[in-house]
C-alpha cells in the first residue's frame, strides 16, 4: 500500500480528482461542501487494476488531499509527512499559481523525491493554451524532484487522461521504494475523533514500522501510556499494519479530546524524546531578507506545528538561498530522530523560511561549539561512550556495540586504557581493587592483555608470567603459617615476588599469602568465642606457631586491620573476617 498526497494551489482540482481516481469525495465537512473549499485533510483510497504499460496486479493507493488555501497551509502541512510521492496540480486554465510555488518548495523540503504532475481542467482550455501551460509548468519544475516526473492533462468533467494518469501513478509507485521497516514504528496523528461506541480514534500515515492489535505505545508530547485495541486500514479490521500503510487506531487509555493532530504514538523505549535538536537549515532563495534567531518561529515536524526558539550556529544570520546549521529549542517533548524532515515558517510574517534535516537529538556540544553532520561517528565522539541502545534511539541506525553495551570512540577507549594502566600499576602487588571501578572501567580492563583480573583484583599480567610459578612460592605455601627462611631465591628476586604480593613480608619472615589469610581466619573463630580479645600467646598456641611467627603474624594482621591491639589484647579490625 502506497499513500499519496495532492498538492497544489487551491480551486486547481485536487479534489475533485481524487474524488474521480477513487469515488470518494475527500472534503468530508458540511463546510468545506458548502464552501467548495478544502479546508482540512482528506482521505480516500482505491485499488488501481493492472493496466497495459503497468505493472502487474492490484495496485493499492491511499491519498491524503491537502487544501490549497495559504489559509490552510498548517494542514497541508501535517498531511504530508510520510507520504511516498505527491500528485502535483496545475489547473491547465490558470497555470503555475503562488501556492503551485510554495507547495512544491514544501514537498522539496521535507525530501519528497517521487511524483506526478496532473495539468486539471483540460476540458476548458484548447491545445494551444494547454501547450503554453505545459511549457510554463515544465519551466517551475526545473531544477526540482519533479522535473522528470510525467505530466498528465486530464479532465474529471470528460474523462479525459484519467487512464493515463492511473497508469503513471501505477507505475509510479511500483518505482518507488516502499517504506523502509526499520523495527520501530511512529504514527503521527493527523485526524482524532469519538466513534461512536468503540471510544477513540486516531488515524495517520505509519512509518518506520508495523504496529499491532494490544500493543501499548506511547503518546507524545503528553507522555500517556495508551493501548491499541484495534486497527483499521482502508476500512478493513487488521490484526497488524505494516509501515506505510494509513491506519485508523481505536485506542484505549486517552479520550478523544486528549489526542489528536501533531500528537505522536511510539513504542516508549526506542525514542529519546527531545525538546532540543541541531538540524540544516536550507532558507528558500525567494525569501527577500535576511534568516537569525530573532522572530517567532513554528517548526513542521510530523503532524504538528510547534513553536521553536532559533539559534544559527556558526554565523548570526543565513542569506536568502543559504544553508547553514541551525539549533532548534522546541516548547513540547517530541520523538524525534536523526533524518526527520521539518519545515520552518515565521509566524508573523506568516511566510514560509525554509526547512533541513534533523542531525542530532541530543545535541551534547554548546551551541557555540556545535558543528553537526549527519554522521554516527560524530555522535559517537561527541558523547566518547554511549550506550548502543541510546545510539540506535537517537539516530535511527543499529551499530554494533564496542564493548559490552556501549559503543565507544577511539579517543574514549584509548583515553580510558590509559588512565586504568597507570591505575593498575600504582596499585602494585596489592592489586586494583575491581569495587573501585565503573561498569566501563571494568569492560575496558577485561580487554587489557597486560593486565590480570583475579579475585576481584587487577594486577599487571607480568606479574604472573615471570614470577608467580617461582619455585619458591610453592615452599612458603608448604609451610604455611611456619615456613623455612627462602632458598634458592636471591635477595632482588625475592623483594620482587613481595612488591607484587605474591610474598608477604614482615619483620624479617617471609610468609604465603595464604597463610596471613589462615590466620585471619583462626583469629575471627577466636574472637567468636572470646569477644573481649585474645592475647598473642592465645593465637600463637591457636595456630601453634612459635613467638618468632606469632609476632609478625600479628604485626601483619594489625597492618591490614584485620585486628587492631587494645592494651594487651587484640581486638576484630574493620577487615576482620566472618569466621569460618
Ligand atoms: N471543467 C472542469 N472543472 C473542474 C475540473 N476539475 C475540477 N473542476 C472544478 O474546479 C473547482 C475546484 O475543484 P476542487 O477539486 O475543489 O479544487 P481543489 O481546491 O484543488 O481541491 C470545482 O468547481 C470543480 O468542479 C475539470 O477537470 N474540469
Ligand atoms: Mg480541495
Amino acid at each position: 500500500m502506497r499513500v499519496v498526497a495532492t498538492a497544489g494551489h487551491v480551486d486547481h482540482g485536487k479534489s475533485s480528482l481524487v474524488l474521480a481516481l477513487t469515488g470518494t469525495d475527500p472534503d468530508r465537512f458540511a463546510e468545506e461542501k458548502r464552501r467548495g473549499l478544502t479546508i482540512d485533510l482528506g482521505f480516500a483510497h482505491t485499488v488501481l487494476e493492472p493496466a497495459e504499460g503497468g505493472p502487474p496486479g492490484p495496485t493499492e493507493i491511499s491519498f491524503v488531499d491537502v487544501p490549497g488555501h495559504v489559509r490552510f497551509l498548517r494542514n497541508m502541512l501535517a498531511g504530508v509527512g510520510g507520504v511516498d510521492a505527491c500528485l502535483f496540480v496545475v489547473a491547465a486554465t490558470e497555470g503555475w499559481k503562488p501556492q503551485s510555488e510554495e507547495h512544491l518548495r514544501i514537498l522539496e523540503l521535507l525530501g519528497l523525491r517521487a511524483g506526478i504532475v496532473a495539468l486539471t481542467k483540460r476540458d476548458l482550455v484548447d491545445d494551444e493554451w494547454l501547450e503554453i501551460q505545459t511549457l510554463e509548468v515544465l519551466d517551475h519544475l526545473a531544477g526540482t524532484f519533479l522535473a522528470e516526473a510525467p505530466v498528465v492533462p486530464v479532465s474529471t468533467v470528460t474523462g479525459e487522461g484519467l487512464d493515463h494518469l492511473r497508469r503513471a501513478l501505477a507505475r509510479l509507485v511500483a518505482a518507488t521504494a516502499p517504506a523502509a521497516d526499520r523495527g520501530r514504528p511512529r504514527l503521527w496523528v493527523d485526524r482524532s475523533f469519538a466513534a461512536r461506541g468503540s471510544g477513540t480514534v486516531v488515524t495517520g500515515t505509519l512509518t518506520g514500522g508495523a504496529l499491532a492489535v494490544e500493543q501499548r505505545l506511547r503518546q507524545l508530547p503528553a507522555g500517556r501510556e495508551v493501548r491499541i485495541r484495534s486497527i483499521q486500514s482502508h476500512g478493513t479490521a487488521r490484526d497488524a499494519v505494516p509501515p506505510g500503510s494509513r491506519v485508523a487506531l481505536n485506542l484505549g487509555g486517552v479520550d478523544h479530546d486528549e489526542i489528536g493532530r501533531g500528537d505522536a504514538l511510539v513504542v516508549g523505549a526506542q525514542w529519546r524524546p527531545t525538546r532540543r535538536v541541531d538540524a540544516t537549515l536550507d532558507v528558500l532563495g525567494s525569501l527577500d531578507h535576511v534568516v537569525s534567531r530573532r522572530g517567532a518561529y513554528a517548526a513542521y515536524l510530523g503532524s504538528g506545528e510547534w513553536p521553536v526558539r532559533l539559534r544559527i550556529l556558526g554565523p548570526q544570520s543565513l542569506q536568502p538561498g543559504e544553508s547553514g546549521l541551525v539549533r532548534l529549542h522546541l516548547a513540547d517533548t517530541l520523538p524525534l530522530v536523526r533524518g526527520d524532515r521539518y519545515v520552518l515558517r515565521e509566524s508573523g510574517r506568516g511566510e514560509t523560511v525554509g526547512g533541513g534535516t534533523i542531525l542530532d537529538v541530543a545535541p551534547v556540544l554548546p551551541a557555540s561549539r556545535a558543528r553537526p553532520d549527519a554522521s554516527t561517528a560524530r555522535v559517537v565522539a561527541e558523547r566518547g561512550w554511549v550506550l548502543a541502545d541510546d545510539l540506535a534511539a537517537l539516530t535511527g541506525e543499529e551499530v554494533a556495540p564496542t564493548l559490552e553495551r556501549w559503543v565507544v570512540s577511539d579517543a574514549a577507549l584509548a583515553a580510558a586504557e590509559v588512565s586504568l594502566r597507570d591505575r593498575v600499576a600504582a596499585a602494585g602487588s596489592l592489586g586494583l581493587d575491581l569495587a573501585a571501578l565503573d561498569e566501563r572501567e571494568r569492560a575496558v580492563l577485561g580487554t587489557l592483555a597486560d593486565v590480570r583480573v583475579e579475585g576481584g583484583r587487577a594486577r599487571p599480567a607480568a606479574a604472573r608470567d615471570e614470577l608467580a610459578e617461582h619455585p619458591v612460592l610453592a615452599e612458603l605455601l608448604a609451610g604455611g603459617t611456619s615456613p623455612a627462611e627462602p632458598a634458592g631465591v636471591d635477595r632482588a628476586t625475592l623483594r620482587e615476588l613481595v612488591r607484587r604480593g605474591l610474598v608477604v613480608e614482615r619483620d624479617g619472615i617471609h610468609f604465603h599469602p595464604t597463610a596471613i589469610e589462615a590466620a585471619a581466619r583462626r583469629v575471627a573463630e577466636l574472637l567468636r568465642d572470646e569477644p573481649g580479645g585474645i592475647t598473642v600467646s592465645q593465637l600463637r598456641d591457636a595456630l601453634g606457631v612459635s613467638r618468632k611467627y606469632a609476632l609478625p603474624l600479628v604485626g601483619e594482621l594489625d597492618a591490614r586491620g584485620i585486628t587492631r591491639r587494645r592494651g594487651d589484647v587484640r581486638i576484630g579490625g574493620p577487615r576482620l573476617p566472618d569466621p569460618a
